[in-house]
C-alpha cells in the first residue's frame, strides 16, 4: 500500500481551517487538521512545498518512521508551523490505519480508559449577571466543568469576551486597549465568589488568565482563589520561562494548567519533571500529532501530571475527532476543552464524535470517524484573519 496523493485544503466555514487529506492506491484516505490560528497559510505552504512531497509513495502503515522522517529530516526541529504540519500528516496516517484494520482509533490506542471524557465549556460575559446566566444554562445542559471569564470593570475588551465593536480595519488585528492588571486582580476573586455561590459545590470551575500576569501576581491570584476551589488556573504567566512556575507554586495550592501553545515535550519538560503544573494543555494539532502526544502523556503520567487538552473553536472538528479517541484511551487525561464550531463547519466536516451530558464520545467508526467534503470546502474560501493583540493603558504591547 502507498500514498498516491496528498492535498492541503484551506477553507473558512465561519473561521479558517487547514486540512490535510492523504489518498492511497487502495482507495482508503485519511484526514488531519493543520490549523494554526492567524498563521494558517504558513502551515499550508510548509505542507505543500516541503512536507507532503516526502510522503507520496510511502507506506502509510509506517506512521512512526514517517513522523521521524518529517521531524529529524527537516533538520530545523520543533516550532508551531513544523509541528502542526507533522501533526496533520500523523493524524491522517492513524486514520488510514484504523480504516484499513476496520477499527476505531481508540481501540488501536489501547482501548478505553474511561466511559467518556469530561469536557469543559465556556461561560463568558461582559457583566457578572450575563456570565452567571450562561453558567446556569451550561450547568442545566449537563456540563460538569465550566470555564468562567468576565470583563473586569473599566475594561472595554478582553480575551474571549464577545467584542463590543468590530475592528476598524478587518484586515488588521483588533487592538484591545486599557488592559489593567490591578482592576483584573481585584475583580476575579469577586467573580469566583459569585460563580461558586451560584453553581454550588460540585461543579468544576476553571479560569484562563491568558498569559497576562507576572509570576508573583499569579501566585497572589491563585492564593486568593483557593477558597473557591478552582479545577485549574490556566496560563497564569507566559510559559516560555518554565522556571517561573516555581514562584507561583511557592504561593498557592490552586491547581495550575499551561501549554496550549507548546509544540513538543521539550516545551514542558521542566514543568512536568519538577511537578510545577497539575495539567498540561497540549493538543494533538499543535503537539505533533497522536504519535508525539502519546509520548508526552506517558512522560507526564510518571510525574502525576494530567492532561486537559486545548479545544477552542480554532481546532477543527478533525482535531476534536482525534482528541475524542486519544482522550478516552489515555489514562492520564483529566478533561477536554470543548467550544462549539461555527455552524457552517458542519457543511464542510462530517464527524462521529459527540458531547453527551458533559462527556466527549468518539463513536465507533473505523479510524477517526471524521471527514472533509472537498466540494463544500470550495464554497468557503480562506479569509485573512488575525488574533487580537493587547496593549496596556499607556500603549505598551501586552501579551495575548
Ligand atoms: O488560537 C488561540 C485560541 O485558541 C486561544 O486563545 C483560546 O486560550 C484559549 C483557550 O484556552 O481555549
Ligand atoms: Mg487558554
Amino acid at each position: 500500500m502507498h500514498v498516491t496523493a496528498a492535498k492541503v485544503i484551506v477553507s473558512s466555514p465561519g473561521r479558517n481551517y487547514v486540512t490535510v487529506k492523504l489518498e492511497t492506491d487502495q482507495g482508503v484516505h485519511g484526514v488531519g487538521d493543520a490549523t494554526l490560528n492567524g498563521r494558517e497559510l504558513a502551515v499550508a505552504a510548509y505542507l505543500e512545498k516541503h512536507a507532503l512531497p516526502l510522503v507520496i509513495g510511502r507506506d502509510p502503515a509506517d506512521i512512526e518512521d514517517i513522523w521521524q522522517m518529517l521531524y529529524k529530516g527537516a533538520y530545523w526541529r520543533r516550532g508551531p508551523v513544523t509541528m502542526a504540519a507533522i501533526a496533520a500528516v500523523d493524524v491522517a496516517l492513524w486514520d488510514i490505519k484504523g480504516k484499513v484494520l476496520g477499527t476505531p482509533l481508540w481501540d488501536l490506542l489501547g482501548g478505553r480508559s474511561r466511559t467518556g471524557t469530561m469536557v469543559y465549556s465556556h461561560a463568558t460575559g461582559r457583566t457578572v449577571g450575563e456570565t452567571l446566566a450562561k453558567l446556569a444554562d451550561l450547568q442545566a445542559a449537563g456540563y460538569k466543568a465550566i470555564r468562567v471569564q468576565c470583563l473586569a470593570p473599566g475594561m472595554d475588551e478582553m480575551y474571549s469576551i464577545p467584542r463590543s465593536k468590530e475592528p476598524p480595519d478587518p484586515r488588521l488585528p483588533f487592538v484591545e486597549s486599557g488592559w489593567d492588571t490591578s482592576a483584573y486582580l481585584r475583580f476575579v476573586p469577586k467573580l469566583f465568589a459569585s460563580a461558586r455561590e451560584a453553581a454550588g459545590d460540585d461543579l468544576h470551575l476553571l479560569h484562563d488568565v491568558h498569559h497576562r500576569l507576572t509570576p508573583i501576581e499569579a501566585g497572589d491570584l491563585g492564593r486568593r482563589l483557593e477558597e473557591f476551589r478552582l479545577f485549574w488556573l490556566e496560563d497564569a504567566v507566559p510559559a516560555e520561562l518554565q522556571a517561573a512556575f516555581r514562584i507561583i507554586r511557592q504561593h498557592t495550592t490552586t491547581p495550575l494548567a499551561v501549554g496550549e501553545v507548546f509544540n513538543t515535550v521539550y516545551d514542558c519538560e521542566q514543568l512536568v519533571r519538577e511537578q510545577l503544573i497539575d495539567y498540561l494543555r497540549m493538543s494533538i494539532v499543535h503537539g505533533g500529532g497522536i504519535s508525539h502526544m502519546r509520548k508526552v502523556a506517558a512522560f507526564a503520567e510518571i510525574y502525576r501530571v494530567r492532561l486537559g487538552p486545548h479545544g477552542a473553536a480554532d481546532l477543527s472538528p478533525v482535531t476534536m475527532a482525534a482528541a475524542a479517541h486519544f482522550d478516552i484511551a489515555t489514562h492520564n487525561v483529566a478533561v477536554q476543552e470543548y467550544a462549539p464550531h461555527p455552524e457552517q463547519a458542519r457543511e464542510v466536516f462530517s464527524y462521529q464524535w459527540s458531547v453527551e451530558d458533559g462527556y466527549l464520545q468518539p463513536g465507533n467508526a473505523p479510524g477517526l470517524g471524521a471527514d472533509i467534503d472537498e466540494q463544500a470546502a470550495k464554497r468557503f474560501p480562506y479569509e485573512r484573519d488575525y488574533l487580537p493583540v493587547s496593549r496596556l493603558a499607556d500603549g505598551t504591547m501586552g501579551s495575548w
